[in-house]
């Protein structure tokens, strides 16, 4: 298929066949370089046009870096905490002069505090190039130097990565191994999409994908006769041409519709005993709390629909829909970015196990649909190859937990059934990631990166982190240098050639640290004297070898380099979530305390936590509609449609040009005064954003939803954030003691009409 799609876009424009090609995390282009200028970037394999069209903006944009800055606090009066960063002037100094200072640094906070001094997590998604990726490298360079503090988990699914082990003994089901779409495309009666299966987000994936699929591979499943049922506040999550059922529950209550959903399985009889007996582990006591023999309340779909603020009659309609045929069930990555996350998977988990269909082609459960492309596509994995990492000396604190770290050194922080002490943070170092983008409370984080003595940040361009900085260095894109990039789940492994020299005086991420570790006396350990080619290769050389051991026969480096795109052969057949399992449950048991999938936990019951009974339960979250005063609304911050995160954002395909959309109800709009285009002023007690009103017919009455994306913008008299970032309003508090990872979705807020304020149409 890859190569008829590689025709038909050449087709499209013959002039480009022979063009160079690269990739992003939004897909991948042949690029149109005139004189030293990437000029048009065209997509293949269905990438988003907007999104990939894009590049030659981003590459030669007015917001690039173009040589190294120092604050002019920090070069005055030394390392010191400061509320100053991201007002001060910024200085450019010699690349000489910046390499020194960020090395003394680096030296001293070794010598004098310890490894655990640098926070260098570098939290983010960084570039598609597996060898650039800024992440990998400065975590590389940091363990070099003597050590770090680093981060564990994930904004993206950090709840499940913590549950998931418990239950399944790995995290792999949240997206790697999810049953692949042609299995449900051939044997799936109905699939419940618990968040949505919103096409934005097929236009992304993590390592970037040639191919985008998906909307064929769903299609499919309907033609073929499979029901859909889609659970979210926003009808936009339904994917535009499938004839789905959509309910549009109060965010934060999915849990309660799944335990009440297998409540029923097990008071109607339907329950599969011999699964639960042969599979799995603790029904029991599972069963104890759904029946209300534990705790009082059955958990029945009057129960859930009253927390679900739906009719009893629209939960018995998808009960209908699910107690006979083959069904799906699946669940996006949002629902565990919230509250008590860790439980909707757990409890998504239940109720497939309760409908006995675990291991079944097109049955049981899968995780991620609807959140990123290539989850469920078709593909051998395991041949993109990847940069190795080094042991640090240092020590990990959840991603979520960076602020308290600054804020809170030496307090501890119940992890996952462990204490963890928070270091003694004093310097932090970001390369590939934007937490003035990403994280909650940013108002919080502010106050944290303030009590910072020195901040180093590499940027391709001046991101609200890059200017919260004391030394920043000037990245190259991926436009400018030569990679190796792919995404396990999308059947190519792509050459990212280079395309144009490095803009003004930026360098590579790995050229910075190999400058950094000479001055410091680790650069045998950071790179060990490979230069890009060399590590480009001997990356591959893994590839070639796992092709040698399995029989798939690899290009060589030069002709993966002269042809661009390799296509890995497919697959036996289509992938099927826990089928070895299934099929021998003695023989392959699963990684879990019992070998089978834990519906009770001993271990998590054992770490005491008074909100972890050891099973699936649900606790409404402290902030959602079933806690709102009068005028408050549930704030939905979903994926941005057209950015990567705050990537983009500047560009002709982001949100720049007014504040970022806000989608509203009409009737909520008409009770506030509100009209389209008109920007608006959210707010809690936690900050203030603007945002620009989109009425919608197809928000949840009680419920706004606001991408991500914006870069953060204080106002600078005081007033509300100006680009409509709307992690002024998130709160930073977890989603429990089991996983502290990102409860993002979990936000009251009020809205108002922004005066003075000019109105913008979308
Ligand atoms: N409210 C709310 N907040 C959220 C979410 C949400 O749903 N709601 N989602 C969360 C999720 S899932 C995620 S993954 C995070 C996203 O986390 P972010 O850190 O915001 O996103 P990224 O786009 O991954 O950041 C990558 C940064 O690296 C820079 N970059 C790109 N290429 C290079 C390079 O080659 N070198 C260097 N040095 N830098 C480079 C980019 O310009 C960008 O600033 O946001 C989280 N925040
Ligand atoms: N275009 C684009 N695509 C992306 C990204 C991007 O930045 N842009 N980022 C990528 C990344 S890093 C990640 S981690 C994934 C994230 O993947 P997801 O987390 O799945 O994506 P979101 O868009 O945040 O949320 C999906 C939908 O969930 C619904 N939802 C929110 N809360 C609830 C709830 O309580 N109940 C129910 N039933 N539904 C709810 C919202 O309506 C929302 O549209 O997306 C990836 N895809
Ligand atoms: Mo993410």
């Amino acid at each position: 298929m890859a190569e008829d799609l590689m025709v038909t876009d050449a087709a499209q424009d013959s002039a480009l066949d022979q063009a160079p090609v690269s990739l992003g995390h939004w897909g991948a282009f042949r690029a149109d370089v005139k004189q030293g200028r990437l000029v048009r970037a065209v997509p293949l394999g269905g990438a988003d046009p907007a999104m990939v069209g894009a590049w030659p903006e981003l590459v030669h944009s007015p917001e690039r870096i173009d040589r190294p800055h120092v604050r002019r606090g920090w070069l005055e009066g030394g390392p010191a905490p400061s509320d100053l960063r991201g007002r001060d002037e910024m200085v450019p100094v010699d690349w000489d002069v910046a390499l020194d200072l960020a090395a003394g640094e680096i030296a001293r906070m070794q010598s004098k505090h310890g490894p655990t001094a640098i926070l260098g997590g570098s939290y983010g998604w960084s570039s598609a190039g597996r060898l650039h990726h800024a992440r990998s490298q400065v975590r590389r360079f940091l363990a070099a130097a003597g050590g770090f503090t680093d981060q564990v988990g994930n904004y993206s699914w950090g709840a499940a990565a913590v549950i998931l082990p418990h239950v399944l003994g790995s995290a792999a089901a949240v997206s790697h191994a999810s049953t692949s779409w042609q299995s449900i495309a051939e044997h799936s009666d109905a699939v419940v999409a618990f968040g949505g299966l919103n096409p934005k987000n097929w236009r992304v994936t993590s390592g970037g994908a040639v191919d985008h699929p998906l909307p064929e591979l769903v299609a499919q499943a309907q033609a073929r006769g499979c029901h859909f049922t889609v659970l979210s506040p926003l009808a936009q999550d339904v994917p535009e041409g499938l004839d789905a059922t959509l309910i549009q529950p109060r965010p934060g209550s999915d849990t309660a519709i799944m335990l009440a959903l297998a409540h029923e399985a097990w008071v109607s009889g339907r329950a599969d005993h011999d699964f639960l007996a042969r599979y799995t582990t603790g029904h029991e006591k599972l069963v104890a709390y759904l029946t209300g023999e534990s705790d009082g309340t059955a958990k029945t779909l009057d129960w859930a629909a009253a927390l679900a603020g739906v009719p009893v009659e629209t939960l018995r309609g998808l009960w209908q829909r699910i107690r006979e045929g083959r069904v799906m069930l699946t669940a996006s990555w949002s629902l565990q970015r919230a509250e008590h996350g860790e439980q909707s998977y757990w409890s998504l988990i239940a109720l497939a196990a309760m409908l006995g269909q675990i291991g079944l082609p097109g049955g049981g459960f899968s995780f991620g649909y609807g959140s990123m492309g290539s989850v469920g596509a078709n593909a051998r994995r395991g041949y993109v190859p990847t940069f190795p990492g080094l042991p640090n000396a240092g020590m990990a604190i959840p991603a979520a937990a960076f602020a308290d770290a600054l804020l809170h050194p030496g307090e501890t922080l119940p992890f996952d059934g462990r204490e963890i002490t928070l270091p003694d943070v004093r310097m932090i170092y970001w390369a590939g990631g934007n937490p003035f983008h990403h994280a909650q409370d940013l108002g919080k984080v502010e106050a944290a990166w303030a009590r910072a003595e020195t901040v180093i940040v590499h940027e391709p361009w001046w991101t609200a982190t890059a200017r919260r900085a004391d030394i920043v260095f000037p990245a190259t894109t991926s436009a400018e240098r030569a990679d190796i990039g792919g995404t396990s789940r999308d059947p190519h492994v792509v050459y990212m050639a280079p395309l144009v020299p490095p803009q003004g005086q930026a360098r590579n991420d790995r050229d910075i640290f190999a400058a950094l570790a000479e001055r410091l006396g680790c650069r045998a350990a950071y790179d060990e004297g490979l230069d890009e080619e060399g590590w480009l290769r001997r990356m591959w050389q893994a590839t070639e070898a796992k092709g040698a051991a399995e029989g798939i026969e690899v290009p060589s480096f030069e002709a993966l380099r002269q042809q661009g795109i390799w296509r890995v052969p497919a697959p036996d057949g289509p992938e099927v979530m826990l089928a070895e399992f299934r099929a021998a449950p003695e023989a392959q048991p699963l990684p879990t305390a019992s070998g089978r999938i834990e519906l009770y936990s001993e271990r998590i019951a054992g770490f005491g936590y008074d909100d972890q009974p050891g099973h699936a339960v649900f606790h409404a979250p402290t902030e959602w509609l079933g806690a709102a005063k009068e005028g408050q609304f549930h704030l939905v911050t979903n994926q941005p449609e057209r950015q990567l995160h705050g990537q983009l954002w500047q560009t002709s395909a982001g949100m720049s040009g007014a504040p970022a959309p806000v989608r509203i109800n009409p009737a909520d709009a008409a009770d506030h005064g509100i009209s389209e285009g008109q920007v608006v002023r959210l707010e809690n007690a936690r900050g203030a954003c603007r945002a620009t009103a989109l009425i919608d017919t197809g928000v949840r009455r009680g419920v706004l939803v606001m991408p991500t994306g914006a870069w953060f913008e204080p106002d600078a008299a005081g007033g509300a954030e100006r680009n409509g970032n709307p992690n002024v309003l998130t709160s930073d508090r977890r989603t429990s003691r089991l996983a502290q990872a990102t409860a993002a979705l979990s936000a009251l807020v009020r809205l108002a009409p922004e005066p003075d304020a000019h109105d913008h149409s979308y």
